[in-house]
């Protein structure tokens, strides 16, 4: 699964799995639904997003809040800190949905808090076990009514990082956009108001300083801030 990139084409795909032939020949009778269908069984990252939503992924084990590695967490930022005025922050939810939303920390903060201790692992060579406390990604993904044409989300920070995932791992039950760490409202170096945290993705797939989620059909050529540098975009645990 992890070396299946966003830019292969269905084709590719088609290729890849000894299907070309066929593949050619779906394309060029343009007969998109039988075609959607060979897509479908074949390509990982072609799930439906009516199906992930209806059918929750299994869930990864967790830790116990006795294994909490309160030093552990290295505060690790491209480049600087930036400070948002909670009042006036507007998280945005939109690219392929029927319902955009744009929300206040007061309105995320009155949905359900999803808690979780897991670990975090940086590429660099360290990894803490954390507690994470949010809203679950999910959850704020259904409030905006996804069309079936979302296949990956794409989210954008303060702080000029970007990053895209695919959509089975942002609907995962245990990816989350986090305002509390710990216990404790989360701390502006680690993402304040809202980062992403997950126990299925590498650290810098886990955006901090999140305020836009975009769904797309499509991945723009600038896939994340350090996939664009050559580090792998699926980056799963
Ligand atoms: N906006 C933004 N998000 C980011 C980064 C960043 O530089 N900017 N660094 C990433 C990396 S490489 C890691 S390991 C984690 C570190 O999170 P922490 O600083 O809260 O420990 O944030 C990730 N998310
Ligand atoms: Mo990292």
């Amino acid at each position: 699964m992890s070396i299946i990139q966003p830019v292969l084409t269905r084709r590719r795909l088609l290729q890849l799995s000894g299907l070309s032939g066929m593949g050619l020949l779906l394309g060029s009778c343009a007969s998109t639904s039988i075609a959607e269908q060979v897509g479908a069984t074949i390509d990982p990252l072609n799930q439906r997003v009516e199906e992930l939503l209806l059918n929750p992924q299994a869930l990864v084990p967790e830790f116990p809040i006795s294994a909490i590695e309160p030093e552990a967490l290295l505060i690790n930022t491209f480049d600087s800190t930036p400070n948002l005025d909670r009042a006036a922050f507007r998280l945005v939810v939109d690219g392929d949905v029927a319902q955009p939303l744009s929300l206040s920390l007061a309105e995320i903060e009155s949905m359900p808090l999803t808690s979780m201790v897991i670990r975090h692992v940086c590429v660099e060579g360290w990894a803490a076990i954390v507690q994470w406390g949010g809203v679950s990604l999910r959850e704020l993904v259904r409030r905006a009514q996804p069309k079936s044409t979302a296949r990956y989300a794409y989210f954008e920070s303060a702080d000029g990082y970007y990053e895209s995932w695919d959509l089975a791992s942002t609907l995962h039950p245990q990816t989350i956009l986090a305002y509390q760490k710990n216990g404790q409202p989360l701390p502006v170096e680690n993402g304040a108001p809202l980062r992403l945290a997950a126990p299925i993705k590498l650290g810098y797939k886990q955006s901090k300083w999140v305020t836009r989620v975009t769904l797309m059909s499509q991945l723009p050529s600038k896939l994340g801030y350090w996939e664009d540098f050559g580090y792998e975009w699926f980056a799963g645990l």
